[in-house]
């Protein structure tokens, strides 16, 4: 690792308390190029979509609690269920993971003054806005009722001005998404800071490559696929109308060659951020560095070629099916080495509970077990059995709430004292936790069962038989729904009378520490320079800290010495 070495800038002034202009809020609201306001728009737009995607799936557990179709009735069922998929997927998840802490971070832990296409970066942020209007007015005109696949020949025939509303939105978001993409790639590669090598990176920005390289990747094929499914739509040509003599199945073949590796956009960027997470709270260096930089990108080669395993009960052959089931397996391989290591990494650490701390182990827990009941669903006997039931709602939750949603309140409570300058509260965030922790499983566990039962998803009314977990479901669903409040309240008080955080509350030794919370408008006072590497916890860690914090009063104290002088 880089050698402890002496800073040029650094004088031998007592350093002196001093506060720096703030930067106005009303920047939030403008074409900022800053990649970090950027980041915090992405975060405050796509928490918003969030809480509608939220009301939706309350919506819809309501309407699930009986065993009748007695509270949204079947077509307000079918296009809630299809909006609050398409809203956590296309509007939440993937836009809070790379647009939101992507931007944040990715330009300051490797000592960049922003993104490569800073431009660029804030138009890809502004078609989120547009994506999410266009959603929300085809809930208001004709909700779009085919589910998040929109499966042809099914949304050819359920209703076209919802239908082509939804293609339009995801159009718009996967646009954003690619050009987000090619911002990172370009980014990682070009602009890390004069001697950080690739295996200096801390591991988030590892994951954001292997995320942008599926992203680039995949993202075009969905949007072939929407176009043409506009056309038969729209144009009544027959790509994938079978009543004009075209394949449905092709299209499951282009969804899908997206939607696998978007379950990867989807959870990597998270991975990444907890394999920075666990060792700062745990005090101890992340174990198998170059293991976790290089499984990220192992699970984006695989990522790509096990699509079909979407496809056992649509005719897919034999041999087709044993090579999907394969392929699928091996990701565990690399997805176990990562659980492992975080593991390891935990193993005789000094564990600091903070709420981060809190999610990213419940993160590790919750993934696990969505990680376990997916290689049931690779097994092609198993998942005949189980296709299309609420084992699948079940699997994806814990993957998708239990894996993406925990990872981003981790990087919330970890980040927020550097994004904002004031700490979260941790009383409040420990019941967010718990309250989190007890709804998701009540909700989402009896799932497995019901599943395993016979009950099918996607269904309004169900057998009496299953009403018992139902009912538990739903109550969990509620206490969800109502655990997100503490941490709104909490959110939006600390941002404006939080304690104060100073610039390293946690100790943490990676790059966007050593400079204040929240950074200045260029990122960094003077040149930043690398001390230790990111993950060095153990020996030497409280001499670099007190080294950084001296440095770091003194540059900003010649900062502030440069703003109130007089120009010349
Ligand atoms: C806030 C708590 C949530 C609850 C109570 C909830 C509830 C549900 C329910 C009951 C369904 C099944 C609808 C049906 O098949 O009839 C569903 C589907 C789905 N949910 Fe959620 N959900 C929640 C959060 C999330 C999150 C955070 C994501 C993240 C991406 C998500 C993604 C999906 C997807 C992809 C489907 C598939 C819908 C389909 O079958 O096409 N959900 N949700
Ligand atoms: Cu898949």
């Amino acid at each position: 690792m880089t050698q402890l070495q002496e800073n040029p800038n650094l004088t031998s002034t007592p350093p002196a308390k001093m506060e720096l202009p703030s930067e106005p809020w009303w920047r939030f609201f403008t074409f900022s190029t800053d990649h970090k306001v950027i980041g915090i728009q992405y975060l405050v737009t796509t928490f918003f979509f969030y809480l509608v995607g939220g009301a939706l799936a309350t919506a819809v557990r309501a309407e699930l609690a009986t065993p009748e179709a007695d509270f949204l009735g079947f077509e307000r069922y079918n296009g809630a269920f299809t909006v609050h998929a398409t809203i956590m997927i296309f509007l939440w998840i993937v836009p809070a993971l790379v647009g939101g802490f992507g931007n944040y971070l990715v330009p300051l832990m490797i000592g960049a003054r922003d993104m490569a296409f800073p431009k660029l970066n804030a138009v890809a942020f502004w078609m989120i806005p547009p994506t999410g209007i266009l959603l929300l007015v085809s809930l208001l005109v004709e909700a779009p009722a085919a589910g998040w696949t929109s499966y042809p020949p099914l949304s050819l025939i359920s209703g076209k001005v919802g239908e082509e509303l939804w293609i339009l939105s995801i159009l718009l978001g996967g646009t954003s998404s690619i050009l987000a993409a090619v911002n990172f790639f370009v980014t990682i590669l070009k602009m890390r800071m004069p001697g950080m090598k690739l295996e200096d990176m801390p591991l988030f920005c590892w994951a954001m490559l292997a995320t942008s390289v599926l992203t680039l990747i995949a993202t075009p094929v969905l949007a072939g696929a929407l176009i043409l499914l506009s056309f038969d739509l729209l144009a009544g040509t027959a790509f994938f109308n079978p009543s004009g003599g075209g394949d449905p199945v092709v299209y499951q073949h282009m969804f899908w060659f997206y939607s696998h590796p978007a379950v990867y956009i989807m959870i990597l960027p998270v991975f990444g951020m907890i394999s920075e997470i666990l060792p700062v709270h745990a005090r101890k260096p992340i174990f198998a560095y170059k293991a976790i930089a290089y499984s990220s990108l192992a699970i984006c080669f695989l990522g790509l070629i096990v699509w079909a395993h979407h496809m056992f009960t649509s005719g897919t052959p034999d041999w087709m099916r044993v090579f999907f089931m394969i392929a699928t397996m091996a990701i565990a391989v690399p997805t176990g080495i990562k659980v492992f290591s975080w593991l390891a990494t935990l193993w005789g650490g000094k564990i600091r509970f903070t709420s981060a701390m809190l999610f990213g182990m419940g993160f590790v827990s919750m993934f696990v077990i969505g990680g376990l009941s997916g290689i049931i669903l690779a097994s092609v006997p198993l998942d005949i059995h189980v296709h299309d039931t609420y084992f699948v709602v079940a699997h994806l939750h814990y993957v998708l709430f239990g894996g993406s949603v925990f990872g981003i309140y981790a990087g919330l409570y970890h980040w927020f004292p550097k994004m904002t300058g004031r700490m979260l509260n941790e009383f409040w965030g420990r019941v967010h936790f718990l309250l989190t922790f007890v709804g998701f499983n009540m909700c989402f566990l009896p799932m497995h069962k019901l599943g395993l039962m016979g009950m099918p998803r996607r269904v309004a009314q169900y057998d009496p038989q299953f009403a018992d977990l139902n009912w538990i479901s739903s109550v969990g669903a509620f206490i969800l729904a109502i655990s997100t409040l503490p941490f709104l309240f909490n959110a939006i008080y600390s941002w404006v009378a939080g304690r104060k955080a100073g610039d390293n509350p946690w100790e943490a030794l990676s790059l966007e520490w050593m400079t204040t919370s929240p950074p200045p408008h260029q990122n960094f006072y003077g040149e930043p320079i690398l001390l230790t590497g990111p993950y060095d916890y153990g020996t030497h860690s409280k001499e670099t800290l007190d080294y950084f914090a001296a440095q770091l009063q003194t540059l900003r104290e010649l900062a502030l010495m440069e703003t109130e002088a007089p120009h010349s």
